[in-house]
């Protein structure tokens, strides 16, 4: 272990945290570069009205670092915000942050074996590896609705919230019934006059329970972080994750049918007025979409100041949103919770690897990486939650954690000296794409619905094996499928 390398890490959200603190705690040279002034990643960005992480607090923590502080089972952004500002500063990391330094440009130096960095402005460093942690959902999408510009009211994407928009008292449109959509709702439908929800498609609604943790089991937490472990590696939460993972990958199962029945059940339970109901009932199987988890979206819904609008929007006019059967909402604030562009990555900033090759070029078809991590003509890139990578439902967080130590191993070729480049091979890289395509389309996110995780093609972009097989995979790289030179 003696090629002393220097490491980019881009972006200062959950990942690119991990990476830091796990380059520092070996020593390396290192630096992050973030594009904004503070760290968070999506958690910064977004800032919606009832904004909840839908994996169990306890369970959405590094492995290194459990937290005793959180109120809830489910915890607010604001908290997770929180949490990660929280293990920053624990970790010593802060300092190796580059703020307001948004990284435009990559370009590999066969010759020197190194990634030359350019940032806006034009600054330039040269880095032997790169670790790409600039996120998933991050470009926020607006939806293609004639006339949107035209509204005179307050008007903006949920990832970009305007806290001076009129809310409180005040007609609302919200398009878009995502995971984001849904809590919005929850938040909203006490605050406001009217709350117009567009769902162009509805959801399945996994129910779940919400309950805060008193100050003596945070006491308790602190005293004794067995107990915090106790319910993220449960079989609660643990075997919650395995049975899903199976669920969506053997969709004519039990498993999964014991989704489609509870979900089916809080459906049939919790709506009461029969219209409303079947506005509610989606025409495709749950966990199709994302499924989303929820204590209070039904009871949310239900609140008379809330209008279920499932016609077709004809156009946005200055004063509201006209419908294709003439209905017209007038509207003083139109939210946008129509999701992220889950295609770009890193782009736009442009990467070029080996012998020219482009990552628009290399992914001109679909974003693709060997198991969501590493590309063949990119030496010594490295990404985390990269295309095809999330699994189920559950924490990226695990998921960057195991990614990490995969990485780590290929790392160690390069500090061993066994090779200054790193990277899969064509064909090993091509045999787990069409492993990868045909298991996906097979899995339950395949099963007849849209949704972010499908793309160009309408192949899901995830993981499509079980939880079993992820960790297994990510536990060692297989050498053989990789060009060490
Ligand atoms: P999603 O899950 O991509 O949801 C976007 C929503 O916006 C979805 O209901 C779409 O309906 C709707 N949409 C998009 N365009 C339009 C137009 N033009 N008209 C009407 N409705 C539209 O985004 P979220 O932000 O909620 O969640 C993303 C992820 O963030 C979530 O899964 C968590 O992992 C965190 P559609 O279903 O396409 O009919």
């Amino acid at each position: 272990m003696d090629r002393k390398l220097r490491f980019a890490v881009i972006g200062a959200g959950m990942a690119g945290i991990l990476a830091a603190i796990k380059l520092k705690a070996r020593g390396e040279t290192f630096t992050v570069f973030e594009k904004t002034d503070r760290i968070g990643g999506t958690w910064r960005e977004n800032r919606y009205p009832g904004l909840t992480c839908d994996v169990p607090s306890h369970a959405y923590t590094y492995t290194f670092a459990p937290y005793a502080e959180w109120r809830a089972n489910y915890a607010t952004g604001a908290e997770v915000q929180g949490y990660f500002e929280h293990v920053v500063e624990t970790y010593g990391v802060h300092d190796d942050i580059r703020f307001h330094s948004e990284v435009t440009g990559l370009v590999w130096d066969e010759a020197q074996a190194h990634w030359t960095l350019t940032l806006a402005g034009g600054e330039a460093h040269v880095f032997d590896v790169v670790i790409c942690a600039s996120g998933v959902l991050h470009h926020p999408r607006l939806p293609d609705i004639e006339g949107l510009d035209s509204f005179a009211g307050a008007k903006f994407h949920t990832a970009r919230w305007d806290d001076s928009a009129p809310i409180d008292g005040a007609r609302v449109g919200l398009v878009g019934c995502g995971s984001t959509g849904v809590q919005i709702v929850t938040a909203l439908a006490s605050r406001v006059k009217k709350l117009v929800h567009f769902q162009r498609s509805p959801q399945w609604i996994m129910p779940v329970q919400q309950f805060a943790f008193s100050d003596e089991q945070r006491d308790a937490f602190r005293a004794d972080t067995g107990l915090i472990d106790a319910i993220r590696f449960g079989d609660e939460y643990l075997g919650n994750v395995k049975r899903f993972t199976d669920a969506i990958t053997h969709i004519d199962g039990p498993l999964m049918k014991a989704v489609e029945d509870i979900c089916l059940q809080n459906l049939e339970n919790s709506v009461r007025d029969p219209v409303l109901k079947e506005k509610l009932r989606p025409d495709y199987r749950a966990a199709c979409k994302r499924l989303i988890y929820s204590w209070s979206f039904y009871d949310a819904v239900q609140n008379p100041a809330v209008e279920v609008e499932t016609g077709r929007i004809a156009r946005v006019e200055p004063t509201g949103v006209r419908m294709t059967d003439g209905t017209f909402h007038e509207l003083d604030t139109l939210v946008l919770a129509t999701g992220f562009h889950a295609d770009r990555f890193i782009r736009p900033a442009g990467v070029t690897g080996q012998n020219g090759l482009t990552l628009d070029a290399f992914w001109a078809r679909r974003p693709t990486a060997h198991y969501a991590m590493t590309l063949p003509g990119f030496p010594n890139f490295f990404m985390l939650n990269g295309p095809t990578g999330p699994v189920g439902n559950f924490s990226l967080i695990d998921i960057a954690e195991r990614q990490w130590d995969y990485i780590d191993q290929l790392i160690d070729v390069l500090r061993r000296g066994e090779g200054r480049a790193v990277m899969p091979t064509t064909t090993a890289h091509a045999d787990y794409e069409e492993r990868r395509i045909a298991a996906a389309k097979t899995t339950i996110f395949g099963s007849g619905c849209s949704s972010w995780y499908l793309d160009a093609e309408g192949v899901p972009a995830s993981w499509p094996w079980s939880y079993d097989t992820f960790v297994e995979t990510m536990s060692k790289p297989k050498l053989e499928e990789f060009a060490i030179a």
